[in-house]
């Protein structure tokens, strides 16, 4: 793309000398593509990923690598471990290693500015993988990958409609477990709940405290809202991520409370491990959210070094598992 055969062999050298630095720094070294390491043309791409989170953040991590070996590119890979400032250190690194495209999940919307001006200025496209930036100029991004997160805000919402209408509820106490703050998914999910819920006279959300998609403070906040308003005065959980959900759920049944039945939970992302519990009658509804983009995020990166245009905004397809569904054939969720 922006250097010829021979300099990219260069470039190839300094990457595996320089990514012995890399390492030291929580990044991976360079898988070669199936092309195999003297191959200089193979395509890189530097992935920075948040962290390890969640289920949800391995299963994304490994469908990256997974793809990146099956279309022969060569992944940097940078693990942030949920820190805003690595993110951007990552970023810088591969600009200075001029990776072909650079892909990252970025942990909260607000911050990039200056480091996507400089990858504009490297000439080195930028995909967004997962969650969006707020940025004033959207040519700082070549692309967004991701859930559209206000849609699977609507999903939990409707499912809330549809069970109270079931239980023939006249009111219901709602609390929520957000993500993490100013982060994509938490602002949607967040916002889209309370689209699908808006002007229903059933519903009261009575308190939101943020988890951080963390099954730890899942668990905090569980006790903390039951401290506060007891089993009584709360109806119906409405959690961000599975992660928490299940954190919720181990104080809920310690206090001896039925989770699913005694309380509404209402969940997001559909990790194996929740999912058992659904089919189990212990959540009532689940918002899917694939991790899966490895390979979607691999074909935009083979059209870009193919110098093609890719839709600015791509969303894959998503739906709620839910206590009226058949769930008995449902395929195992690989996360
Ligand atoms: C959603 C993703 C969220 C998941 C969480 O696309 O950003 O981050 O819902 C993960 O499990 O921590």
């Amino acid at each position: 793309m922006r250097t010829g055969r021979w300099a990219r062999r260069g470039l190839m050298a300094l990457l595996l000398a320089a990514c012995a630095l890399l390492s030291a720094c929580g990044a991976g070294k360079p898988d070669k593509g199936e092309r195999g390491e003297t191959n200089p043309s193979a395509v890189v791409v530097g992935f920075s990923q948040l962290g390890s989170e969640s289920g949800w953040r391995i299963g994304n991590t490994a469908s990256m690598e997974q793809a990146a070996k099956k279309w022969g590119f060569g992944l940097m890979r940078a693990n942030a471990n949920q820190r805003q400032e690595k993110q951007i250190a990552a970023i810088r690194s591969f600009i200075s290693y001029q990776v072909d495209v650079i892909v990252f999940s970025p942990i909260v919307e607000t911050g990039w500015d200056n480091v996507l001006r400089e990858a504009k200025r490297a000439n080195i496209p930028v995909i967004l993988m997962d969650r969006m930036v707020d940025v004033d100029d959207d040519t700082l991004y070549t692309a967004y990958i991701g859930a559209d997160f206000l849609a699977e805000g609507r999903r939990a919402g409707k499912f809330l409609l549809k069970k109270a209408d079931a239980m023939g509820a006249e009111h219901l106490n709602i609390v929520e477990i957000t993500g993490t703050e100013d982060s994509t998914p938490m602002r949607d999910r967040q916002a889209g709940f309370r689209w699908a819920i808006d002007g229903d006279e059933r519903f009261t959300i009575i308190d939101s405290v943020t988890g951080d998609f963390l099954r730890s403070k899942g668990e905090e906040c569980m006790r903390y809202l039951l401290d506060k308003y007891g089993a009584q005065g709360i109806d119906v959980v409405y959690s961000h991520n599975d992660e928490m959900t299940l954190g919720a759920l181990k104080v809920l049944e310690a206090a001896g409370i039925r989770p699913g039945q005694d309380m509404v939970l209402i969940s997001v992302d559909a990790q194996q491990e929740a999912v058992e519990a659904l089919k189990a009658g212990k959540i009532n509804c689940i918002v899917e959210c694939t991790p899966d983009l490895g390979n979607s995020v691999m074909e935009m990166v083979d059209a870009l070094t193919k110098g093609k245009q890719i839709p600015k905004r791509n969303h894959p397809v998503e739906q709620a598992f839910t206590e009226f569904d058949d769930l008995s054939d449902l395929a195992p969720r690989g996360y």
